[in-house]
């Protein structure tokens, strides 16, 4: 993947003082990615100094450089809630027919859960779901129905990290016919200890192809003394069964090494989470020549960009 010359293209810096809870934050990262006709519109992850996080909507018409709307993106519902949620999180975008649906993790009493959402008039957000038994993250809703049904990848928390923070090392399907409940499904892919993709989780929603889902994922290395290393990686799924991986890359295709992705809140982290692909057949396929806008979190500070194309994904997801 290229940088844009322009990275990092939001920081902290960008974040409009809101009100006197939110002004002057920490920082912005993870940001949820659409195209609406010519436009870019990011949900950017900020963090107050409180450590607080909550939803910005920006947008583009370049897809290099955003205004950011000085409102919050409240998610009508949430207070509806049995248990209190204390934040929001790494939201990840998704249209389904006319509707775009948001896939974002909580942050609970009892752990992280997964919520889905609509976004509504491109300002607010409206809670269609929130899987309140799962300890789960990483979810990312599939663009269409698959076997009938609506597919979501989510990452399941069933290990601890070295700080106690609860992660993962394998991506299941989720399955629901009416996008409120979801059913864990099959597991799809798991981390490869000793190598880059020790823990993973996904990062955008996957893209349709003809070869099959690009799917773009994270990849933690615990195998180093002083931090964890977060990178992105490529894997190809079925379109018929997402389930079943075609081809999976060897290699990372982004890690950490810019300053901006090296020093930051937590150091050594690229963290993807939305992708636009320019060119999309009349049957709805990405098309291999079309050039693919990765946006991604840095260093859990701030916002980067970066460019490829579908066919430089598929090559390295074939790398032996
Ligand atoms: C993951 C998530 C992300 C974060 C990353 C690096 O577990 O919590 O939100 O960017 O860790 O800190």
């Amino acid at each position: 993947m290229k940088r844009s010359p322009q990275n990092p293209i939001l920081t902290r810096a960008d974040i409009p003082d809101i009100s006197l809870r939110i002004s002057d934050v920490s920082s912005v990262f993870n940001p949820g990615a659409i195209a609406i006709g010519d436009r870019t519109l990011l949900l950017l992850r900020v963090q107050t100094r409180g450590r607080e996080t909550l939803f910005l909507l920006a947008e583009s018409a370049d897809g290099a450089s955003f205004s950011v709307r000085p409102e919050p993106v409240e998610i009508e519902g949430l207070d509806k809630l049995e248990s209190p949620v204390h934040h929001v999180y790494d939201p990840r975008l998704t249209r389904i027919d006319d509707e775009i649906y948001v896939v974002f993790s909580a942050d609970t009493d009892d752990g992280c859960r997964l919520g889905v959402a609509r976004l509504r008039e491109e300002r607010r957000l409206e809670l269609v779901s929130f899987s309140a038994k799962r300890d789960s993250r990483n979810g990312v809703l599939f663009p269409e129905k698959i076997g009938g049904r609506y597919l979501r990848l989510e990452r399941p928390n069933s290990r601890q990290d070295r700080s106690g923070v609860a992660g993962g090392d394998e991506i299941w399907t989720a399955e629901s016919e009416d996008l409120v409940e979801w059913r864990l499904g099959t597991r799809v892919m798991s981390g490869r200890p000793r190598y880059w993709d020790e823990l993973i989780g996904s990062g955008p929603p996957p893209l349709k192809t003809r070869e099959g889902w690009l799917h773009i994922y994270h990849g933690v290395a615990t195998h180093f003394a002083a931090a964890s290393v977060y990178q992105a990686g490529v894997s190809l799924l079925d379109l018929d069964d997402p389930s079943r991986v075609i081809a999976r890359g060897r290699n990372n295709v982004l890690e950490p090494r810019e300053p901006y992705e090296q020093v930051g809140q937590v150091p050594n982290v690229v963290f993807p989470t939305g992708m636009i692909a320019e060119r999309i057949d009349e049957e709805g396929f990405a098309r291999a020549e079309g050039p693919l806008r990765i946006y991604y979190g840095a260093a859990d500070s701030c916002v980067g960009l970066a460019e490829t194309s579908v066919v430089r994904l598929l090559e390295e997801c074939r790398i032996e």
